[in-house]
């Protein structure tokens, strides 16, 4: 297992490389250029900067996040070729730079969504990501995107850029027509496309699952059980087609059994990475964000990491979302101290799995 973390990069970060490096057992980062749009090129100059930086610090980045996939080639339009070949370029210019994974979601419009950002936990005056879909009430999807910019202290979140704001209203309006099978579909597309440059490159994908895990505002969603995994790995079988397991996105409905999904995933080999986080469920499609440690969440941790050791023990992982605690402010669900503790525990989680089978 390879324990990283994710970094926005000098310019949108406020989390510096010393003090990720800092963090016991460290060994670098899943990446992500957040100023890139989806369907953009990845430039070789690009990814050279952010790398030197990286390594600069010395710290490993194998593992790159939401190359986001163009609404296009999700909703399967005649634009999609050039988008796909795009993708082909920027696949190419991260292996050139010793990228082996990539995490990416398949996600109509939205990456995950909440209802608040800093939802304070009563228990000890933390606050975290937090989802009740009864809070959605009348709000349309314009008017919860708009919220979650208002409340995200000037970050950008991953999939909420600003410019896609725009045309968010007619994206919508065209989703009415796209079924779970068209979508699918049009990943089959998708990953015929980029699959054959993920060989020769090597590069493996890993879908990330919707989150929260089940359809919301009447959109399409296929990635949020293991039925819908098992459909999107027969889409097109490679070893570069794989799941970034995400404890917490799948974890938010209790009808994942997320220990045995990691155990089906992991003895296929079509684990490319993961994020391992904790979920604390409130209610029907009610959670919030918890504190790593099984105790503190709904989320048996230390079965997940066994389920790890057993059957995909060279996986990268990372801690997601934390809480924001000890008066730390900055982007909501990606502060420094709870993902460090976080880490640690993990790997004090797993130092105790390696040595008691031994
Ligand atoms: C949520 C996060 C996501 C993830 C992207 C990958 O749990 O991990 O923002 O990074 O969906 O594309
Ligand atoms: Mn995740």
């Amino acid at each position: 297992m390879k324990m990283t973390f994710r970094w926005y990069g000098s310019d949108s970060d406020n989390i510096t490389l010393s003090q990720i490096k800092q963090i016991p057992g460290m060994t670098g980062l899943m990446g992500v250029l957040d100023y890139k749009a989806a369907g953009e090129v990845w430039t070789e100059e690009e990814i050279k900067a952010y790398m030197d930086e990286v390594h600069a610090a010395g710290l490993e980045c194998e593992v790159i996040e939401s190359v986001n996939v163009h609404e296009d080639i999700k909703m399967g339009l005649p634009t999609r070729d050039q988008y796909i070949a795009n993708y082909c370029t920027t696949i190419r210019n991260l292996a050139k730079y010793g990228v082996k994974v990539i995490v990416y979601n398949f996600m109509p419009v939205f990456d995950w969504l909440r209802t608040d950002l800093a939802r304070v936990i009563p228990e000890d005056g933390s606050n975290s990501l937090y989802f009740d879909e009864k809070e959605l009430g009348e709000m349309t999807p314009v008017d919860l995107v708009r919220n979650t910019i208002d409340n995200c202290n000037g970050f950008t979140l991953p999939g909420w850029e600003p410019e896609r704001l725009a045309e968010l209203e007619t994206t919508l309006e065209r989703y009415k027509t796209i079924t779970p099978d068209d979508l699918r579909a049009n990943y089959k597309y998708f990953l015929d496309g980029i699959i054959p440059t993920c060989e020769e490159c090597g590069v493996v994908m890993a879908c990330h699952p919707d989150d929260p895990a089940w359809p919301i505002f009447g959109l399409p969603r296929i990635a949020h059980s293991q039925e819908d995994y098992d459909k999107i790995i027969a889409l097109r079988d490679s070893p570069c087609n794989t799941v970034c397991l995400c404890t917490g996105s799948l974890g938010s409905n209790p009808d994942n059994d997320i220990p045995a999904i990691i155990r089906h995933f992991g003895e296929m080999n079509r684990i490319g990475a993961m994020h391992v986080r904790n979920v604390k469920y409130l209610g029907y499609h009610k959670f919030r964000e918890a504190a790593h440690l099984s105790s503190t969440g709904d989320l048996d941790m230390y079965a997940i990491m066994k389920a790890i050791h057993d059957t995909c023990p060279n996986t990268y992982i990372r801690p997601d979302h934390g809480r924001m605690i000890w008066n730390e402010s900055g982007r909501p669900g990606y502060g420094l101290y709870d993902r460090a503790l976080g880490a640690t525990y993990l790997n004090g989680l797993w130092e105790a799995i390696c040595k008691s089978s031994d």
